[in-house]
């Protein structure tokens, strides 16, 4: 365990989930982030990092990477995933051309020995833009129905207004505190 995650831990008790989210650069992964810490319902602590946030819902503790996704710096996203508990993987819902390679990083990390136990939440980020992809379409695309070894949901957002965060958010929760 890493420096950091093991006086993080010392801080904030041992309930914490980690949560990496994950993206393209541009899929809006900092500004969910963002969101997460103005919304109301949610409590966070003051900036820990210049990409980790703390998020708590109804007593549960995530543990939030912002994990950025240029082409150069997906490379390293592995070097992130000890200890997850739950991907956040973040679409840009106009974003056709990319789709694949957002599949192909998708089952890229399934297959990662280090995210055998994670639970995957996909964002359908930016469904105010009308030509953006349906989550039926998305989930069509990336084969979600084909993944067995994991926990998936897929849940429509506008992380400009915060609509939909919430209930992936509360997803999450409902995860944790099942296992
Ligand atoms: P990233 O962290 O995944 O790279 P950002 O992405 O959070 O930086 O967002 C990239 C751009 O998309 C930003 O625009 C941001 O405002 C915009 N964006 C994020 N979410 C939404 C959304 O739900 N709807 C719309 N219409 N735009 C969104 P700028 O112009 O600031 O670069
Ligand atoms: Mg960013």
């Amino acid at each position: 365990m890493g420096q950091l995650m093991a006086k993080l831990m010392g801080i904030f008790g041992k309930q914490e989930h980690k949560v990496i989210i994950v993206g393209l650069d541009n899929a809006g992964k900092s500004t969910i982030l963002y969101q997460f810490l103005m919304n109301e319902a949610v409590h966070t602590c003051p900036t820990i990092g210049s990409n980790v946030e703390e998020v708590v819902l109804r007593k549960t503790h995530f543990l939030m990477w912002d994990i950025g996704g240029q082409e150069a710096l997906r490379t390293t996203w592995n070097t992130y995933f000890s200890n997850t508990e739950f991907i956040v993987l973040v679409i840009d819902s106009t974003d056709r051309d990319r789709l694949l390679t957002t599949r192909e990083e998708l089952y890229k990390m399934l297959a990662h020995e280090a995210l055998r136990d994670a639970s995957v939440l996909i964002f359908a980020n930016k469904q105010d833009l009308k030509d953006s992809m349906t989550t039926v379409e998305i989930s069509q695309f990336l084969t979600l129905s084909a993944i067995k070894d994991h926990p998936w949901h897929i849940q429509g957002c506008c992380a400009l207004t915060g609509e939909g965060l919430l209930a992936g958010l509360q997803w999450m929760q409902s995860r944790a505190t099942a296992n």
